[in-house]
């Protein structure tokens, strides 16, 4: 039987006629990163309580193998793989729903944070080696993709579940003007696709460089 991967982007937000995380991933629908295996698609609300009850019945339906969530990190200029989840939330913005929940945990009583355990180093590596401009991460922000992040790694210490989060920059087209960092689209859906298969294939992390010193 098919595996499934299930792959998530989010709906534009803060003014953002698009948002190139769901730009990217609608692109992986139908996909099949290995033998057997294929990506499903779907579009979270950018909103604290939806995007949190979309995973949750995507991930009990799907039953997938893998979830690797992508969302929108203006003004950084590489692709980051996200270390670390936090359980706290400080929206700088109302959500989509108009909420905009300030200095209260993700989940109550959970624990004050989750690292990844995809093997990030090795994915890292296999950007670099394809010259894709890319970084691990140490914040996901306060906002829904560390509220998100933080929800699926709590998923996963209950269902076993491989799960990731990939920040990208902005796409060219929302940075005509203003001077800020864009990645190009097909460069961001590259740089998803390796990292979809990495986290598949490889048992162990790969030791390579990284960290930051600020
Ligand atoms: N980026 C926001 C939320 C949705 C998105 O694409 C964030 O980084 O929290």
């Amino acid at each position: 039987m098919k595996k499934t991967v299930l792959v998530t982007g989010f709906a534009p937000f803060g003014g953002e006629t698009l948002n190139p995380s769901w730009q990217v991933a609608k692109q992986l629908h139908g996909w099949q990163p290995i033998a057997e295996v294929e990506v499903v698609a779907v579009e979270l609300a950018c909103a604290f309580l939806e995007s949190a009850e979309q995973l949750s019945q995507l991930i009990a339906k799907l039953q997938p193998c893998l979830v690797l969530a992508i969302g929108q990190a203006g003004g950084r200029t590489q692709i980051c793989l996200e270390h670390v989840a936090i359980n706290l939330i400080e929206a700088r913005i109302p959500d989509n729903a108009g909420q905009q929940p300030s200095g209260v945990p993700v989940v109550e009583g959970g624990p004050d944070a989750y690292f990844c355990q995809l093997p990030l180093k090795s994915m890292l590596k296999a950007l670099h080696q394809h010259a894709i401009p890319a970084a691990i991460s140490y914040t996901a922000g306060t906002y829904v993709c560390n509220s998100t992040f933080y929800h699926l790694c709590h998923l996963r210490k209950q269902m076993h579940l491989p799960v990731g989060f990939i920040h990208i920059p902005y796409a060219p087209s929302q940075t005509i003007n203003n001077g800020v960092a864009s990645l190009g689209l097909d460069l961001a859906l590259t740089a998803v696709k390796l990292c979809i298969q990495v986290a598949l294939t490889s048992n162990n992390d790969d030791s390579y460089q990284t960290g930051t010193l600020d």
